[in-house]
């Protein structure tokens, strides 16, 4: 890429293109227990990237409904080497507050739950399990940890703190919506949404405009609704033969993580194309 690299995380580069542009360009990479595993899945920045495309589309008539916006440009318009795996998309003051609504209880959830019956001041009711759908979904904001850290859930004030209160009403009731209407196109496809995290940013005529990349397996947790059952784990759909395979080694996540044989990166390539054809319906280009 010739552009100027602006930030690169775990599995995505984000590149100068203009004064009010970006590029965002997903990778091949995975990560699973907190750690880039060396061995890349083929076409698994592409997937990510169309399949956040199609959520930004389908999710338009709410945002909308809220007078906001999504940042994509064009997912066509990139540059060849970003073929596939990059958006372009509106330079946004991003707002510091991860936007996590959740339907079901899982991860994080069910341990701060576990701990105090609560999730920060979210109050839920007795006797959930991890992978429990609750009674409506939730909005549990966190705040983007530091490098190496995990996010920090954090309450609703301070979100006010961080953003104002009719802001922070407004962050709330969109994720909100957002998650539902995604959670009921998922459902449609046979697919639970568990949960999921927004970002969102403010354009330069003060709009509220959603960015990052959006409901993928990255930001998501997405079960199969026909083997969904609440008291265990819930098996992930895309990483289950990664996280699998590497229990098996005896790997003990404090070391770099080993190479993927082939038959893992190709069960894990098959996950991620075949939940993009489930959810969309169309079949992988
Ligand atoms: C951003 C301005 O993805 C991130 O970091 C990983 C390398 C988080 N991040 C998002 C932005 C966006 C977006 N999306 C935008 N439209 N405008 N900044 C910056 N970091």
């Amino acid at each position: 890429m010739d552009l100027p690299l602006v930030a690169r995380g775990k599995v995505r580069e984000i590149y100068d293109a203009g004064p009010d542009r970006l590029l965002l360009v997903a990778s091949d990479r995975i990560s699973a227990y907190d750690h880039v595993l060396p061995t890349p899945i083929p076409d698994k920045g592409r997937v990510l990237t169309q399949l956040s495309v199609w959520w930004f589309d389908q999710l338009t008539p709410v945002l909308s409904s809220f007078g906001a916006s999504h940042h994509l440009i064009s997912a066509s318009d990139v540059p060849a080497s970003a073929a596939g795996r990059g958006m372009l998309v509106r330079r946004l003051e991003m707002l510091p507050v991860e936007c996590v609504a959740r339907g079901y209880l899982s991860g994080s959830g069910t341990h701060l739950y576990a701990r105090t019956g609560s999730i920060r001041d979210v109050v839920l009711p007795a006797g959930l399990v991890e992978g429990s759908r609750l009674p409506t979904p939730v909005f549990t904001p966190s705040t983007k940890a530091e490098v190496g850290e995990h996010d920090e859930a954090i309450d609703f004030a301070s979100v006010v703190y961080a953003v104002g209160a009719a802001r922070a009403e407004e962050l709330r009731d969109l994720t909100l919506a957002l998650y539902s209407r995604a959670a009921e196109i998922a459902l449609e496809a046979g697919i639970i949404l568990a949960d999921t995290k927004f970002e969102f940013g403010l354009a330069a005529d003060g709009g509220l405009v959603l960015g990052d990349e959006v409901l993928t397996p990255d930001s998501s947790r997405f079960w199969p609704a026909a083997t969904w059952s609440p008291g265990a784990v819930q098996p992930s759909y895309d990483k289950q033969y990664v996280r699998d395979w590497l229990t098996s080694t005896g790997w003990d996540r404090v070391s770099p993580p080993p190479e993927l044989p082939s038959d893992v990166v190709e069960a894990t390539r098959e996950r991620y194309v075949t939940a993009y054809e489930q959810l969309t319906g169309q079949s992988f280009p």
